[in-house]
Parts: C-alpha cells; structure tokens; sequence
C-alpha cells in the first residue's frame, strides 16, 4: 500500500467526516462570504479548531474569490491546496553533521517507546549509526520494552537500574554515543503531563545535564502527540515548549480513529514542523510527514 493510501485509510474517520460535511454544500456555486462562513462552521463541527478553519478559509478567500466552482469536488481540491499552504514544505529532520542529540517527550501512553523503535530501525536501514538512551526509569518495565525495540531495530541501548536518575542516563548515552562515533542518540524520557511542574523540571534538568558535553546538546526535542487527542494536542505542545523548546512533533495512532484535523492545527497554533507520522505498532509504521499526501488524504476521497 503507498503512502497516500495508507494516510487515507488512518484518516478514514475523519475526512469522511469532514468530506462528507462539504460535500452537504450547495453543488455548485461562488466564493462570496456566504459560501465561506458556511465552510468555517462545517470545518469546526469537523474538529478543524476555529483558528486553523479560519486561516483555511482566508487562503481561499485570497486565492478563489468571486471564482464559481462546478462541484463540491473542485471545492475540495481548493481546500486541500489551501491546507498545503497552510502545512508549509516539509521539513529535513536530521542533519547528518556530527552527533545528533533527540530527546524524545510527551504525555504518558503518546507513543514515545514505540516512536523510538520505529525510528532507530529507520535511521539504522539509512545507514545512520544510532543508540539509544533509557531515561524513562520510573518503571522496569518502560526499559524492558524500549530494549526490546532496540533489538529489533538492532541497535544499542545505555540503561541503568530502574530508580536511577534519567538525566545521570541521558549523560552516559550521550558520552556512549560520543565515544562510538554515532549519528544520531536517541533519548526516550518517561511520559509525563504538562502541566505537573515537578515532572516539567525533572525534563528541564535531563536537557540541561545534556547539553554539559555540548552546548548545542540535544539539537532536537520532538513531542509525540496521540493523533486521536484532538484539540488537546495544542495545548500539550504549548506548555512542553515553555520547559523544553519543542523542534518537531510525531503525531502517532493515525491509523486509528484519528482526529486528522488536529495535524493542521498543530501546525497553524504550534509552529513546530510535524515531521513523522505514526501509523500502526509495527517497526515500519513511521512515515516522514508529507504536506501534500496529507493534505490530499484528508480532504480528497480517492487518488485522482
Ligand atoms: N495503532 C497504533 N498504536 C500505537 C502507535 N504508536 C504507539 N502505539 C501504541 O500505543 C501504546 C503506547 O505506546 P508507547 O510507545 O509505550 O507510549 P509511550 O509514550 O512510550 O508511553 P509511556 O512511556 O508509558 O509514557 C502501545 O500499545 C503502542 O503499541 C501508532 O502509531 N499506532
Ligand atoms: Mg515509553
């Protein structure tokens, strides 16, 4: 199955949903301000937030005002085009100059074990030479797991006992992934909520422990957001940014009842590029985020 497909089928719910609740418009007709106040409100009852449907719909306004459209179909194309406007290019994730230090945060049960996993199999079939750190030392079992990934993306992993101080394992990875000459380390942190400020400070401390070898330690911080969390996603990037500047987001469970809406206001509300997408449990269900494909996948029904 190709990439679009695959979006297409993970967003299933929700384009339906969205397309369904366009496609209700008046077959055909013109851009003029009846037409687009209609759009916000359908877009908004389709769980795109308010902000982001605006924003979509003044594109339009600017690119197709006074212009008839044939079908609804045609309306659509305009909006997804829209939509790729407002999602901006895509970004390069990871330069290939010297180590790149990831730290990899979110809420508890985003997917940031897993994400890990799929990533480091990925870099790893890139011929990236990666490792991975075990800052998540709240529970046995979150080590166990992430070894696990480790050994079917078969790369090596820096733990310590359960209990130890996530940011004293974030060090040892560093200087392990330094030592080895690695591209890339990659560090799974515990999940936490962003508003505990106590868990909040214990993240800043494992950034701030980091970047002793290196000021410019760790380069990237990428929030994993559950894709079915919705409008809350917004507010889950907005305070992580506060405590540790966020530089991509992964946006997982895609395959599921997805709130696809969400990517574009994470986009629209969070600045931060979404790089990854997520799209099953298994170790090749990451794909790099593609504007277009989204884009397409949520507001078209079939591939032209
Ligand atoms: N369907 C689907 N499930 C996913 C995806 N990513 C992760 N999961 C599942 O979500 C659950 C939580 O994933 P983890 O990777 O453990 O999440 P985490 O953020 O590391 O969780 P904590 O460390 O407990 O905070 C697991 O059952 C994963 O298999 C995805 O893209 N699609
Ligand atoms: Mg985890």
């Amino acid at each position: 199955m190709n990439l679009f497909s695959r979006i297409r089928e993970g967003l299933g719910r929700t384009s339906d949903a969205l397309v369904r609740s366009l496609k209700g418009m008046v077959g055909t007709g013109r851009i003029d301000e009846a037409t687009l106040e209609d759009l916000v409100e359908r877009l908004v009852r389709a769980d795109v937030g308010i902000e982001t449907a605006e924003d979509l719909v003044e594109r339009l306004r600017k690119r197709a005002w006074g212009r008839a459209y044939r079908d609804s179909d045609e309306l659509l194309d305009w909006l997804a085009d829209c939509a790729v406007d407002l999602l901006g290019p895509s970004e390069p994730f990871l330069p290939s100059s010297g180590l790149q230090v990831v730290a990899i945060v979110g809420v508890n049960g985003a997917g940031k074990t897993t994400t890990i996993g799929k990533l480091a199999h990925r870099l790893r079939s890139q011929g990236r030479k990666v490792l991975v750190g075990a800052c998540d030392t709240f529970r046995a079992a979150a080590v166990d797991q992430l070894e696990e990934w480790c050994r079917r993306a078969d790369v090596p992993c820096v733990r310590q006992k359960p209990g130890a101080d996530p940011a004293a394992v974030a060090y040892d990875a560093v200087a392990a992934a330094m030592v080895r000459g690695c591209d890339v380390v990659l560090l799974d942190t515990a999940g936490r909520l962003q508003n505990r400020a106590d868990l909040m400070a214990e993240l800043a401390k494992i950034l701030k422990v980091v970047a002793k070898h290196d000021a410019s330690y760790p380069q990237h911080v990428w929030l994993v957001l559950d894709g079915n969390t919705g409008q809350n996603a917004v507010s889950q990037a907005k305070l992580f940014h506060e405590t540790a500047p966020l530089t991509g987001l992964v946006v997982t469970k895609l395959d599921g009842t997805a709130k696809g809406g969400a990517v574009l206001s994470l986009r629209k509300v969070v600045q931060t590029p979404v790089l990854f997408l997520g799209l099953g449990e298994k170790i090749d269900d990451l794909v790099p985020f593609q504007p277009r494909e989204y884009a397409r996948a949520l507001f078209e029904r079939s591939e032209p």
